[in-house]
């Protein structure tokens, strides 16, 4: 298919989807939203905070890698990578003393919802989603501003053994801190020179420093929990996150073992009433390989149906499943990167055993399904058409507040350099005979062991900022698929 007929399937499946979402019931989102402190950071002021912290100890610091900031240097260390591979990264800290030290050093622009929950909850209320239950465990009066003031927002609490529904606003915990990431977004050509050794930034991207405060679990109180059936039986679908959170051990004794435990019995809770229901996992980046390795064998696996990641991501978590050489090919620079993806997005789905995967990429979506998932592979094409949409109008305006804020991703062009890029892929396809030429360019083939739908994605040439696109995709694509769900039944 050539560019002009994608942009033309584009506008059919964006009002085909936004047309039909009204058949979704309910979606619950939990656990991660917390206050996202962004700041642009610009030339002058890489080379600043170089200066301060001295350009041999962030040097020295590159080289151990370090996989929690500790200090202003390990900072410094883990933003010079980023920026140097233009790849995105959130990396923990446990205390609040980098965000001081940012506060005097750096400054945010601005602050907006964040968490994969967070932004996802917000979306999918702009869009007018009915009951959008939202559940994170350390709703503090500050992260219930950032929560949108729509009343199909919804935060479920309960009162005197009653569930209710309420606005988050009314929901908080008085006495709750709020949980503040910083995440610094770097520009494409930005140049760092750190005493001699010089580059300049490949590609748009951030770093994020995610605040791990002690008190952090990602849990529910029990009497919420004995009411997941009930507040299951009104909703079609789940998106959950934020299982990076979970640590290896607690200071009360507990361990990481014990939070997947409960992190499973939730998902199992909810299928209680109703065992058909779709539960949707948002993976990111984990810098522990014992955490990776738990939340992909023992909570995606078996208990969810479908997972949502980017390239990194995806290469991150082949890695810890013993898929070491395929990981590292993923990562390669070279034209069969995106043959490796492919690959890995089906190994994904058989080890894991899920109904579908979605890996989105700057260029591009993958998508893997299995070949008894009740939907047609045109449907899922028109879900990831109407994702990509979303990611085009977040990347331009910076935020979705409604509908027709949405549509503005309609003005934003193919990218036509992922459109080349995919002619890999379809090379490798074709030679093997795992489909024609004529499925492939049209984005939907019918592997023998599983269904595949390929798009070309929608790329703003300058975003306004990038964090949290990728949870707009996978939301987007997860509740489309919900609504063409609905629309068969
Ligand atoms: P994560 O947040 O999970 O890393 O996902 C980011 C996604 O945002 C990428 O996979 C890419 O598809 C999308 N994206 C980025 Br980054 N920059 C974009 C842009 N300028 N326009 C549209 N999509 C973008
Ligand atoms: C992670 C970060 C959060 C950010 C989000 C965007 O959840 O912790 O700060 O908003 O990713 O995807």
């Amino acid at each position: 298919m050539e560019i002009d007929e994608w942009e033309k399937l584009y506008s059919e499946s964006f009002s085909n989807i936004s047309g039909l979402l009204k058949n979704i019931n309910g979606v619950f989102v939990a656990y991660n939203s917390n206050v996202d402190a962004i700041k642009h950071i610009r030339e002058h002021e890489v080379k600043r905070l170089i200066n301060l912290l001295g350009c041999r100890n962030v040097q020295q610091r590159i080289l151990d890698y370090p996989r929690d900031i500790k200090d202003p240097v390990d900072f410094m260390a883990r933003l010079i990578i980023a920026m140097r591979d233009g790849k995105a990264a959130e990396v923990p800290t446990y205390t609040t003393d980098l965000h001081d030290w940012l506060m005097d050093n750096l400054v945010f622009d601005k602050a907006r919802i964040g968490g994969q929950a967070g932004i996802i909850s917000n979306l999918l209320a702009s869009l007018d989603v009915k009951d959008v239950i939202t559940y994170v465990p350390w709703l503090s009066r500050e992260q219930a501003e950032y929560f949108v003031d729509k009343p199909n927002l919804k935060y479920p609490v309960v009162e005197d053994g009653t569930l209710i529904l309420k606005s988050p606003k009314d929901a908080y915990e008085p006495e709750q801190k709020a949980k503040i990431n910083w995440i610094i977004e770097f520009s494409k050509g930005t140049k760092v020179d750190c005493s001699g050794d010089v580059f300049s930034v490949p590609r748009d991207n951030r770093l994020i420093v995610s605040s791990r405060p002690k008190w952090l679990r990602i849990d529910m109180p029990n009497y919420l929990y004995e009411h997941l059936p009930e507040l299951s039986k009104g909703i079609d679908g789940a998106i959950l996150a934020g299982y990076q959170m979970i640590k290896e051990n607690y200071d009360d004794g507990s361990d990481c073992h014990n939070y997947v435990e409960k992190a499973v019995n939730v998902i199992e809770k909810l299928k209680e009433t109703n065992p058909k229901m779709r539960i949707h996992v948002e993976f990111t980046s984990i810098q522990n390989k014992v955490i990776r390795k738990a939340i992909l064998t023992e909570i995606v696996s078996r208990h969810v149906t479908s997972l949502g990641l980017d390239t990194v991501e995806v290469a991150n978590a082949l890695n810890v499943l013993g898929y070491e050489e395929i990981a590292y090919a993923v990562m390669e620079k070279d034209e069969k990167s995106i043959i490796s993806l492919y690959e890995g997005a089906v190994k994904l789905l058989c080890e894991l055993d899920l109904e579908r995967v979605h890996i989105h990429s700057l260029g591009f979506y993958i998508c893997v399904a299995s070949k008894d998932y009740p939907l047609d592979v045109e449907s899922h094409r028109q879900s990831l058409l109407f994702a990509s949409t979303l990611a085009a109008a977040q990347a331009s305006l910076g935020d979705i507040n409604n509908m027709e804020d949405a549509s503005a991703g309609l003005q934003v062009p193919v990218y036509d350099q992922g459109y080349e890029d995919l002619k890999q892929l379809e090379k490798y396809l074709v030679r093997r005979s795992i489909c024609s030429a004529k499925d492939f360019e049209d984005g939907c083939i019918h592997a023998s062991t599983h269904n595949l739908i390929i798009v070309p994605s929608k790329v703003v040439k300058e975003p306004v900022a990038t964090v949290g696109i990728g949870d707009t995709i996978s939301a987007g694509a997860f509740v489309a698929i919900l609504a063409k769900i609905n629309e068969n039944l």
